[in-house]
């Protein structure tokens, strides 16, 4: 059966309001306040959070401020702190179906794609840090300037202290692990805000740490508005440290908000990533490559290949393969995994995309495929939409959709296709499609983007650092790059 109907357990749940987690206790916002949270299948109300005040959120930095100070975590072990993440990791599989109906009900991804995808990764996260925990090693060196005497000198990497994660809607679960497991295996404390709209995963996860021996204090989760609790979180003079997911825009206000006490700043921003496809590649699997960079989770994610280009002898076979996929995907709600594609997240998200597309065919894109609005029942959906025939002067082409609408355009030369991928303000992932492995590396090397796949798009792994260029970011998540930015570097020179 195709359809997935919410359990009991997870009714329940919903019945109750989604409290704020401050030093170990779950407890409603200081003034009571709670918002509606949206199931994006149905536009129906599922549930209400709380939404943190100001003062639940100094109080939860109080909370990981002091629980750093009297090394509550940091005094465990690290091979002790290695066994809490990975048993964090044993809990989220053991509750793995219900973490993915919660990541299906406000994230709009699919039951099965996030039982199989999302909720696997995440545990995978929390166990590839915890084998971290045992081998964040500092260096020896040896002193030229004083000759004659006897020095001992090593660097160690220390935990920074308090980090504050905001993160964004639109993989809950996913982007808070990859923030929380580099930084309590680094040795910090956290506080982290998920997105308004997405509270319920992430929850779920700080309830799991707590039984996996998390202590109290060390993780604390606030829900709240982003320009108010988001904003206090990257400003507070007791956060050494501030991982933002989101926008570019917003990334640059974390970077005002952060220079008062200079904290550290990690950014993970926004892409409009080029899928360059030669004349020599398997085209069928370019095409079926290119339509899945842009159509999963309807477009709404960081990486998605949402500009395609396509070497002028096979344009048009490409073009109207793609399109062929585009308007043979059965679009509904994340509820049915026989669906090939969900929601956007938001009634105002799906007006902000279709008014893109609008604006595209103004400025003379043609229509290859879908642009409609799907306006049955009430939740937040657009068909697959492929816009042909673009050029880089066009809006479409060089703003972030972050929804499911490809822009392509056709190019004769190796040396002009790089040019074009890489006149963006973004860099942050590429994929080129060929058979020519000179060619493949070549124009990897060209390609100014933080991650570059070849004859693929979009695979992630936990060992492989993920990051942009240009205004797509500062800083890397994932592999041992990550822990370290949770980290300070300390050299130490001593005459013996
Ligand atoms: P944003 O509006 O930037 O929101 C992201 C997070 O920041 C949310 O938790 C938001 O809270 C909070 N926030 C908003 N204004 C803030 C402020 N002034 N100070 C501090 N925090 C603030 O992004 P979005 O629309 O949710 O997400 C889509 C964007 O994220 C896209 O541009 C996408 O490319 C980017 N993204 C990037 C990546 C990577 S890895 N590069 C991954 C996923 C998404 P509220 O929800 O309460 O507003």
């Amino acid at each position: 059966m195709a359809e997935h109907a919410i359990t009991p357990r997870v009714a329940r749940r919903l019945e109750a309001v989604q409290r704020l987690l401050i030093d170990g206790q779950w407890q409603l916002a200081g003034d009571g306040r709670s918002e509606d949270i949206f199931n994006p299948s149905s536009g129906e109300i599922i549930t209400t959070a709380a939404t943190a005040t100001e003062e639940d959120a100094n109080r939860a930095v109080a909370a990981a401020r002091a629980s750093f100070n009297d090394h509550r975590w940091t005094g465990l072990t690290p091979a002790q702190r290695a066994k809490v993440l990975w048993r964090v990791a044993d809990l989220i599989g053991a509750h793995a179906e219900e973490m993915a109906e919660l990541e299906m009900l406000d994230a709009g991804k699919f039951y099965l794609g996030a039982l199989n995808g999302e909720v696997p990764f995440a545990a995978e996260c929390f166990r590839y840090y915890a084998g971290w925990c045992t081998k964040i090693e500092g260096t020896t060196k040896q002193l030229s300037t004083v000759p004659g005497q006897a020095f001992h000198i090593y660097t160690q990497r220390e935990p920074i202290g308090v980090a504050a994660l905001i993160i964004p809607w639109n993989g809950p679960l996913v982007q808070a692990a990859w923030k929380i497991a580099p930084a309590l295996a680094a040795g910090c404390s956290v506080v982290i805000k998920p997105a308004s709209q997405t509270p319920l995963s992430i929850t779920r996860l700080g309830e799991l740490m707590i039984e996996a021996g998390v202590p109290d204090g060390v993780i604390n989760i606030i829900s709240g508005g982003g320009s108010t609790i988001g904003r206090l979180l990257a400003e507070h003079p007791d956060v050494g440290k501030v991982s933002f997911t989101g926008s570019t825009e917003v990334g640059k206000q974390i970077i005002d908000a952060a220079k008062g006490n200079l904290k550290k700043v990690t950014l993970e921003l926004g892409g409009k990533s080029p899928v360059i496809v030669f004349d020599d590649a398997d085209l069928e699997g370019a095409i079926a490559g290119a339509a899945e960079a842009i159509f999963s989770s309807a477009g709404q994610v960081c990486v998605a290949g949402s500009r395609l280009y396509v070497q002028d002898s096979v344009y048009d076979e490409v073009i109207s393969g793609v399109a062929e996929i585009a308007k043979n995907m059965k679009v509904g709600p994340a509820t049915n995994s026989a669906m090939d594609m969900g929601p956007l997240i938001s009634r105002q998200h799906l007006q902000d995309v279709y008014r893109m597309v609008e604006a595209g065919l103004a400025e003379g894109a043609k229509l290859a495929a879908g642009g409609k609005l799907i306006t049955d029942g009430g939740g937040y959906f657009i068909e697959p939409t492929v816009l042909a025939d673009t050029t880089h002067r066009m809006s479409v082409v060089s703003d972030e959709i972050f929804g499911p609408v490809l822009v392509a355009m056709p190019f004769s030369r190796q040396e002009q296709v790089v040019a074009l991928a890489n006149d963006s303000e973004f860099g942050l992932a590429a994929s080129i499609w060929t058979r020519d492995i000179s060619k493949a590396h070549l124009t990897a090397d060209a390609v100014r983007a933080g991650l570059v796949w070849i004859n693929c798009h979009g695979i992630p792994d936990m060992a492989v650092p993920f990051g942009g260029y240009r205004q797509s970011g500062w800083g890397r998540e994932n592999g041992y790059e990550s822990l370290l930015q949770y980290t300070e570097l300390k050299s130490v020179i001593a005459r013996l």
